[in-house]
C-alpha cells in the first residue's frame, strides 16, 4: 500500500467535507465507531454525577462503550486509614449508572502506590501483604467480577530513577515481596475475576526521550518475565499522559508496540490527553487546541496501526474536567482532551474519529 495511516488522515485535514468514510464519523458517537472495528472507546468518569441527567452524563452516555472509574476503585478511597471496612458506596453508584446504560467497565487501578489507605505506606513485609493487600485485590476484584471487563491490576510498576537493576519502582507492595508482587497481584485477580482480562499499565514509553527507552526496557523485561512464569496477564495499558514537549520517533514507537504484539499481548490506551500549555508560546486558544490533537495522531496514528490495539480512554472528556489544569499555574488553561471547557467538540474529538473511522485492522476480541 502506498499510503500510510498518517498521510490519510493528513490529506484529509482541512477539508470542508470529509470523504464519506469519515464523514459517519461525525455523527455518531466515539465508542460506536470504536466498536466497528471491534475496540473500544471510553473516558475515566470524572464526575460523581453520572447516576443523574445533567451535560456530563449525556456527555459520557454520547462518547463512550466504556467508563473508568477516575479514583473510585483505588485502595484508598474505598479504605481510606489501614483496617477500615471498605466503603462501596461511590463506586457501586458508578457500577450502576453503567450497567444502566449498557457501558463496560474497566477497573483502575488494584495496585498503586498513590492514593493509598492512611498507613499503608509503612506496610513492608511478606505478612503485611497477606494480612492486607491480598484481601483488598480478592475483595475487589470479587466484587466487580461480573462488572469489570478489564482490570488494571497493578498500576505504575516501572520506575528506572528508583536505581534497580530492574528499573522496578520501589513501593510498599515491592518491600512486601519483591519483584514477586506483580505475578502475586495478577495471580489472586485471576482466582477472583477469571473472566477479566488483566493489564499492566504505565506511562512515558512512547518518546524518543533516553529516560523513556530506559522505561520501555523496564517493561518489556517485566513483561518477559511474567509471561515466562506463566502468570495470567493479557494486556499492557499505555497511559498516553502525552506532551508536546517532547521528541516522537515513529520508528522508535512502533518497535516498542511490535515487541508488545510479539508477546502476544493487547494494546490499550488507557488515561489519554495532551499537555500543550506550558511551550504554548502565545498561540491562540483554537491553534493550541489543533497543536494537542495533532500530538495525539502523531503518536496514535501508529498505535493504530496495531492489530493488538483494543482500546483507547481519554482521561477524562472536557478540559475544565482535567486533572492536567491543577498541575501548576502554567497549565490552568491547558487544552488536551476532546472537548473544551464548554462541553463543545475540540480538534482532538474529530482526530479520535478519524482514527477509528479509518481503521482497516479490526481486532479479533
Ligand atoms: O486524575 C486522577 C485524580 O483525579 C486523582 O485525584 C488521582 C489520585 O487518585 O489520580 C489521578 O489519576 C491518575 C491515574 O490514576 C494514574 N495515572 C496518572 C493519573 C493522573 O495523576
Amino acid at each position: 500500500m502506498s499510503f500510510t495511516r498518517r498521510s490519510l488522515l493528513a490529506a484529509f485535514a482541512g477539508l470542508p467535507f470529509a470523504p464519506s468514510a469519515l464523514a459517519s464519523a461525525q455523527t455518531v458517537g466515539l465508542g460506536e465507531l470504536a466498536a466497528r472495528s471491534g475496540r473500544y472507546f471510553g473516558s475515566a468518569v470524572t464526575r460523581d454525577d453520572v447516576s443523574d441527567a445533567g451535560p456530563h452524563l449525556r456527555l459520557f452516555d454520547g462518547e463512550c462503550s466504556v467508563w473508568v472509574p477516575t479514583w473510585q476503585m483505588k485502595w484508598g478511597a474505598l479504605v481510606p486509614t489501614l483496617g477500615d471496612v471498605p466503603d462501596y458506596r461511590a463506586c457501586d453508584a458508578i457500577v450502576a449508572s453503567a450497567a444502566k446504560r449498557g457501558k463496560r467497565l474497566r477497573g483502575h487501578a488494584l495496585i498503586w502506590h498513590e492514593h493509598l489507605p492512611a498507613g499503608a505506606e509503612r506496610l513492608s513485609t511478606a505478612a503485611d501483604w497477606r494480612r492486607f493487600v491480598a484481601p483488598h485485590i480478592t475483595a475487589v476484584a470479587g466484587r466487580y467480577r461480573d462488572a469489570v471487563f478489564e482490570w488494571d491490576v497493578v498500576n505504575e510498576a516501572i520506575e528506572p530513577y528508583d536505581g534497580g537493576a530492574d528499573f522496578m519502582r520501589r513501593t510498599p507492595f515491592y518491600a512486601m515481596l519483591g519483584s514477586d508482587y506483580v505475578a502475586e497481584a495478577f495471580r489472586l485477580a485471576e482466582e477472583a475475576a477469571p473472566l477479566a482480562r488483566l493489564y499492566l499499565n504505565d506511562d512515558h514509553l512512547y518518546y524518543a526521550e533516553e529516560w523513556q527507552e530506559r522505561r520501555r526496557a523496564g517493561m518489556l523485561g517485566l513483561l518477559e518475565r511474567l509471561l515466562k512464569a506463566g502468570v495470567p496477564i493479557h494486556g499492557l495499558g499505555m497511559q498516553c499522559h502525552l506532551d508536546t514537549r517532547l521528541h516522537f520517533d515513529d520508528s522508535v514507537f512502533r518497535r516498542f508496540l511490535k515487541r508488545i504484539e510479539d508477546l502476544g499481548l493487547n494494546i490499550s490506551i488507557t488515561e489519554l490527553d495532551v499537555t500543550e500549555a506550558p511551550n504554548a508560546r502565545g498561540r491562540s486558544i483554537s491553534r493550541r487546541r489543533l497543536r494537542a490533537a495533532a500530538e495525539a495522531e502523531k503518536v496514535l496514528s501508529v498505535a493504530f496501526d496495531s492489530p493488538a490495539l483494543a482500546g483507547v480512554v481519554t482521561w477524562g472528556l472536557s478540559d475544565d474536567d482535567s486533572w492536567l489544569r491543577n498541575r501548576g499555574p502554567d497549565m490552568v488553561d491547558n487544552q488536551g482532551l476532546p472537548y473544551d471547557d464548554a462541553y463543545r467538540s475540540a480538534p482532538l474529538r474529530d482526530t479520535l474519529a478519524s482514527l477509528f473511522a479509518s481503521t482497516q485492522t479490526r481486532h479479533p476480541t
